[in-house]
């Protein structure tokens, strides 16, 4: 088959969700389109079966806010034209499902018609497309994709009830590729970063409000005055000055080391001992899930999708919203304690493992077979 997959190309998990896919698909015999603004932080190589195709928006004085789904739009339509493309696959709905449904309809006038899958990811859904001021085109898009899917049952509800859908929402999880976190082949470097008595803490996020960064340090702060200890944060956004403010603050800021965006996560979870995800809401958690299959225990909050993928007292703990007490408790109970420590490692894997990359990619193949018996 050969597909077009709209995505970010930055370091969210919706647009590494798009990368891997692709990736994944393309080995399995499919040629992959990547249409996007620049080409995606995950995609290393471009191969026989993969290929990227740049969306430019010239600047133009006139505009406010450069036109960039009129861009897309177009692109896809050179691109389905061009290469054949037979399905569009976009991630995260604004503005790329709006952006293939005008595809899809040039395409038409054309007398081409492709099928088009919707991959929702969480905040296209949960906090920016039911702004009233998206949610008329939000609602829109989705109707008018082929099939639609959530990364979780928690954004399936949520989708069903922030908007009027008439269709139905496929749930296909989150995934990971657990050959890319086989530490037997990973030089750990643990003692780079702490000395063999300190348990490292580690977040991994784009430093959003919805993150509650703050939880994370407070956290920390609680941890380390009862045992010695480092923090790893890692990533950018607007969060991160506040977050190094505060560390400051409290005295700790030789114990966190702020990291930036790293294409390196696997190295990093590698000498991990805890990972912190306290968000405020999350769809699903791909960072919880890319620390669990590296074996390191998560301590999170007990919102949105995270139940589907953290599972109490097994792989981690969960706490309500903004707990900062309970959950340093929690995490000290796995961090003071060898044994409970190696036990919740082994649990960590092994649920994470419920979500390899070769259970989900069969069933975005499935779909797309769905897709385009419904187009
Ligand atoms: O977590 C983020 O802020 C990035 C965001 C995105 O859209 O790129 O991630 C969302 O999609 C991921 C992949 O499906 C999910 O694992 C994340 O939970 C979800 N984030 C939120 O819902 C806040």
């Amino acid at each position: 088959m050969k597909i077009a997959i709209v995505c970010y190309p930055t370091f969210g998990g919706s647009g590494v969700v798009a990368t891997e896919l692709g990736i994944a698909l393309a080995n399995r015999g499919h040629e992959i389109h990547f249409i996007t603004y620049k080409q995606p932080v995950r995609l290393a190589l471009l191969g026989e079966n993969i290929h990227f195709h740049e969306v430019f928006v010239p600047e133009y004085p006139l505009f406010h806010y450069q036109p960039y789904e009129l861009a897309l739009s177009s692109k896809l339509v050179d691109m389905v034209k061009l290469h054949k493309i037979d399905l569009l696959h976009v991630h995260y709905a604004i503005p790329h499902a709006y952006a293939g449904y005008m595809a899809k309809k040039m395409l038409a006038e054309e007398g081409i018609s492709i099928p088009m899958v919707t991959t929702l990811h969480g905040t296209d859904i949960t906090l920016v497309g039911s702004h009233p001021f998206y949610k008329p085109a939000v609602t829109f898009s989705i109707n008018q994709s082929d099939v639609v899917t959530s990364v979780s049952e928690s954004l399936k509800q949520d989708t069903l009830r922030l908007f009027n859908i008439k269709g139905d929402i496929d749930v296909i999880p989150n995934f990971i590729d657990a050959s890319k976190y086989n530490h037997d082949f990973t030089d750990c470097q643990r003692t780079m970063m702490a000395t063999q008595n300190e348990k490292i803490i580690t977040h991994i996020s784009n430093f959003r409000k919805v993150k509650r960064i703050d939880d994370v340090v407070k956290i920390f702060y609680e941890i380390q005055k009862e045992i010695p200890a480092k923090l790893m944060m890692v990533g950018e956004g607007p969060e991160k000055e506040p977050a190094e403010l505060l560390c400051e603050k409290l005295g700790i800021a030789n114990k966190v080391i702020f990291f930036g965006n790293s294409n390196e996560i696997d190295k990093i979870l590698c000498f991990s001992d805890l990972f912190l995800l306290p968000s405020e809401t999350e769809s699903f958690g791909l960072a919880a899930l890319e620390a669990m299959i590296s074996s390191v225990p998560v301590i999170s909050s007990n919102t949105g999708g995270i139940p589907e993928v953290n599972v109490h007292g097994v792989s981690g703990y969960l706490s309500e919203v903004g707990d900062v007490e309970e959950m340093s408790q929690n995490a000290l109970k796995i961090l003071k304690d060898e044994k409970e420590l190696k036990k919740f490692k082994a649990a960590a894997k092994k649920e994470a493992l419920k979500f390899d990359i070769n259970k989900i990619v069969p069933v975005y193949e499935f779909i797309y077979q769905k897709a385009f018996e419904i187009a």
